[in-house]
């Protein structure tokens, strides 16, 4: 009976680790309202699957935008700045995009969503574990 026990708690911790909340961010650009998402939380040094998700005013979604996101570490003792830039894709309603995230610590993240001629950013901040 006490293994059967041990063996349900571990179950329900994995079942938790199972469904931890991803990484979720909404934030307004313009007219758009822009929800990014990324599949670890908190994200890791290495690849991050990074999922976008825009609205134009009316609430419809934005599937005709290009989508570029690009992430940078500012200088620090030892390090030059570093900076990166992610292609998206776009699948359904959402733009899909890896981020690799070079080392751990404090990343800006500067989301560029250009559409008829027009570029609006969104702006994060992450720290990378
Ligand atoms: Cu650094």
């Amino acid at each position: 009976m006490k293994r059967f026990a041990t063996a349900v708690i571990i179950l329900l911790i994995a079942v938790g680790f199972a469904f931890a909340k991803d990484y979720t961010v909404m934030k307004k650009a313009g007219g758009y309202t822009v929800e990014v998402k990324l599949d670890k939380n908190p994200p890791i040094t290495g690849p991050n699957k990074m999922e976008i998700n825009i609205k134009d005013d009316k609430g419809v979604n934005v599937t005709d935008a290009t989508v570029v996101v690009e992430y940078m570490m500012p200088a620090m003792p030892g390090m030059p700045a570093m900076n990166y830039k992610a292609k998206t894709e776009l699948n359904g309603s959402r733009y899909l995009a890896k981020v690799n995230f070079s080392m751990s610590g404090a990343w800006a993240i500067n989301i560029k969503i250009t559409r008829a001629g027009k570029t609006q950013a969104v702006k994060l901040n992450v720290d990378v574990n």
